[in-house]
């Protein structure tokens, strides 16, 4: 009996049990360790019915993603699902936890399943890329119908228990935790009333139900606005469309022709990159697993603006209470009634109840002085970009804090130890850079000083996972990971305009790409003016930072979404940007004063100079250590900046692009263009040299 998969019987019950920490994935040794325990099973002449049920925190949450791209290993999961349904016992799945992707084909190729209320079921392989791949396509739908079948495999959203029960997928769901307990009563039941075996592939009146329905199209039409150069949510549609023209077996193998080209797709490296990357960056270089984290149980933020009530509803919104400090009253109260609309605008659409509202709102406290953070765990500075301000509130919140409390700021480009000079406790000084709305943005750049301590930087890892959001620690320089490659991308994208490019054509080759908006519409998302408030304080501090035609913009009070119009105009109450022949005029003005002739620019150079100019950005931040790793970057731009998932971040994108590649380009604009942004960054230079990647990293 194999290691991970065990096999026992309980009265007249054959119990199957898996066991292959941390989520039981079905990895070679599980999937042939389930065909043995079900072939014992089928001998036991004593074993009147089987129950499949796991140990540990869940049910099986799918195939082991570690395997993909590797060559396939028997058994496969379509022979094990196949092998597990035709048995001529009675088979009873029993979940808690997860059952996911091959977890829950693996349980619909069961005859009944039972499970706890906490449990969730889910199909979640598009979201690498993929479609659910043993059955998944062509035995859900036998149960939920077509319309329901769509919705869970081209989201991947996961589905509670009750919700599941409501929808056929399970026979069963009891309260409590003991799954085995559970899983035995109603093996014994299924037993004692004599249930017979019941084959999903056998059921057809949902099938019979949506033949020929039109709802397949829909939702082709659909997924075109929500899944804009995304390969596999159009294959699942597909193949659960298959489900409903074909016979059982053919749609089996229709099922997995799809699945092989969503295999097959670099989409798929791209996305399970991002889905490892996402976990791996939580462990951060250098800082022990065992490093202590202090408690966080009340947090303090200086500003109401709109970071600073973004960042507040982090906190409230998973029980922490917040005290909010501003200079005005009038500033808090603008403030507060800003988190309020968002919060009621949520229950407006049924994602909060009008108590919980209620409850998130009394966890906030507004006041106007520094004393009332005496006692709280970790204060988060959100005022405006000005070193100065920074430093006094700094040097105030080092009198009025307690000692372990951790002193934060939400700059995005400030250096954190000249921040953190101006306390007496540098080391409990960090940056934490939410990004805008710091409500919705999952990205959290943590931020270590040069003396900030271990113990700080896991404690605000652990903040951000307690926060829902992603937490990324970097290192501290001119705009740390994500802002310092922007601002390159920013100076080559207003260059293009300066020679000759629009800032449609700019943003439309971004947006192609598949970020979901370009340099200039978010540019105007963001405010013109914070951009140029960022320039004037870098020319300010002597640096020689050139004139630009968005500075006019600016200066002309066009600052964007804000006042509908930037380098776009917006017509009342939308966000869609539109040309302003205004905009063309004040650039062919701008050219025109700095003796600018403009030129015909390709889109490959659009891409090749804002794209391109970030990985070499990149490979210098690893080079300086501000990144531990490529997945570090490629984490921060996803969640924090839009950079396609399905490309797997800048990073894992340049590998596919290939490095060689990027070099010469770089060494080209490096002559053509000029400035250090085109200097190529040594590591690039070497990795090239020896035919290396930044996955060998
Ligand atoms: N394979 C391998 N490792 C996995 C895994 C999987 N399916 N799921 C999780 N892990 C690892 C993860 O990397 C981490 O490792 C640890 O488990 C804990 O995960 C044919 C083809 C289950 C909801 O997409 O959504 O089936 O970092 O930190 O927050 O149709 O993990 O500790 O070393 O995320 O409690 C479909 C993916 C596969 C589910 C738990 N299944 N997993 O969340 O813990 S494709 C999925 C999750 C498939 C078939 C197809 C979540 C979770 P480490 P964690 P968590």
């Amino acid at each position: 009996m194999s290691e991970v998969v065990s096999y026992n019987r309980e009265g007249n019950i054959g119990v199957i049990t898996v066991n292959y920490p941390p989520v039981n994935a079905l990895g070679q040794a599980v999937r042939s360790g389930l065909l043995a325990a079900l072939e014992q099973g089928q001998k036991d002449t004593e074993a009147k019915a089987l129950l499949l049920v796991c140990e540990g925190r869940t049910f099986i949450a799918g195939a082991d993603i570690r395997e993909f791209g590797k060559p396939m290993q028997e058994p496969t999961l379509p022979t094990l699902v196949n092998t597990f349904e035709n048995s001529d016992k009675p088979l009873v799945a029993a979940i808690h936890g997860t059952a996911l992707g091959g977890g829950l084909e693996t349980a619909l190729s069961c005859h009944y399943r039972v499970a706890v209320s906490s449990a969730k079921v889910g199909l979640p392989e598009v979201k690498l890329g993929l479609l659910p791949g043993a059955g998944g396509t062509q035995r859900l739908p036998r149960l939920t119908g077509a319309q329901k079948a769509l919705e869970m495999i081209t989201t991947g959203e996961f589905v509670g228990a009750n919700d599941a029960l409501a929808l056929g997928i399970l026979d069963a769901v009891e309260e409590g935790d003991d799954i085995r307990a559970v899983g035995m009563a109603y093996a014994q039941k299924v037993v004692d009333e004599g249930k017979p075996v019941r084959r999903v592939r056998d059921i057809t009146d949902k099938i019979d139900a949506d033949k020929g329905s039109d709802v397949f199209d829909q939702f082709r039409d659909e997924l075109k606005k929500r899944a804009r150069g995304l390969f596999s949510p159009f294959k699942c549609v597909d193949a659960v469309e298959a489900a409903f023209n074909l016979p059982f077996d053919e749609g089996m193998k229709r099922e997995r022709e799809l699945f092989m080209e969503c295999m097959e797709s670099p989409q798929r490296a791209g996305l399970i990159h991002s889905f490892f990357g996402e976990r791996e960056v939580s462990k951060v270089k250098g800082l022990p697993k065992d490093t202590p984290v202090r408690d966080v149980k009340s947090v303090g933020i200086i500003g109401a603006g709109t970071m600073g009530g973004g960042i507040a509803m982090n906190f409230v919104n998973v029980g922490i209470p917040v005290t909010i400090v501003e200079v005005k009253q009038d500033a808090l109260d603008k403030g507060l009634a800003i988190i309020r609309r968002n919060y009621e605008n949520s229950a407006k659409k049924g994602k909060l109840t009008q108590e919980q509202v209620e409850q998130r709102m009394a966890l906030i406290t507004t006041s106007l002085t520094y004393d009332d953070f005496r006692d709280v765990d970790l204060v988060i500075e959100a005022v405006f970009e000005d070193m100065a301000i920074k430093k006094e509130i700094f040097a105030k919140l080092d009198e009025v804090c307690k000692p372990g409390a951790i002193l934060a700021s939400n700059t995005s480009t400030l250096d954190i130890d000249e921040i953190a000079s101006a306390t007496k406790r540098p080391e409990d000084v960090v940056g934490m850079h939410f990004f805008s709305p710091a409500n919705v943005m999952k990205l959290l750049e943590n931020v270590r000083g040069s003396k900030t301590s271990d113990e700080v930087k896991a404690t605000v890892m652990a903040v951000a996972k307690k926060i829902k959001k992603v937490g990324v620690m970097v290192g501290n320089c001119y705009g740390f990971v994500g802002n310092r490659m922007l601002h390159k991308r920013g100076t080559e994208a207003m260059s293009l305009v300066d020679e000759g490019a629009t800032p449609q054509q700019v943003d439309k080759v971004l947006t192609d790409l598949g970020f979901p908006m370009g340099q200039f519409a978010m540019s105007d998302l963001a405010g013109i003016d914070v951009g140029y408030r960022i320039r004037e304080e870098r020319r300010k501090a002597g640096e020689d930072i050139p004139a630009s035609w968005m500075d006019k913009l600016a200066e002309q009070g066009r600052l964007g979404q804000k006042t509908q119009a930037g380098v776009y105009k917006y017509e009342e109450g939308s966000r869609k940007p539109i040309p302003d022949p205004e905009v063309e005029q004040l650039i062919e003005q701008f050219r025109k004063e700095q003796g600018i002739t403009p030129r015909e620019i390709t889109d490959q150079e659009i891409l090749e100079r804002c794209v391109y100019v970030m990985i070499n950005e990149g490979a210098k931040i690893l080079e300086e250590g501000i990144a531990d790793r490529p997945l570090d970057i490629d984490i921060v731009w996803i969640y924090g900046y839009g950079f396609p998932a399905y490309r797997g971040g800048p990073m894992f994108w340049a590998d596919q692009e290939g490095l060689d590649t990027i070099l010469s380009a770089v060494k080209k604009y490096q002559d053509t263009v000029g400035g250090e942004q085109w200097e190529p960054a040594a590591l690039l230079e070497k990795l090239v040299a020896e035919g290396r990647k930044f996955a060998d990293l």
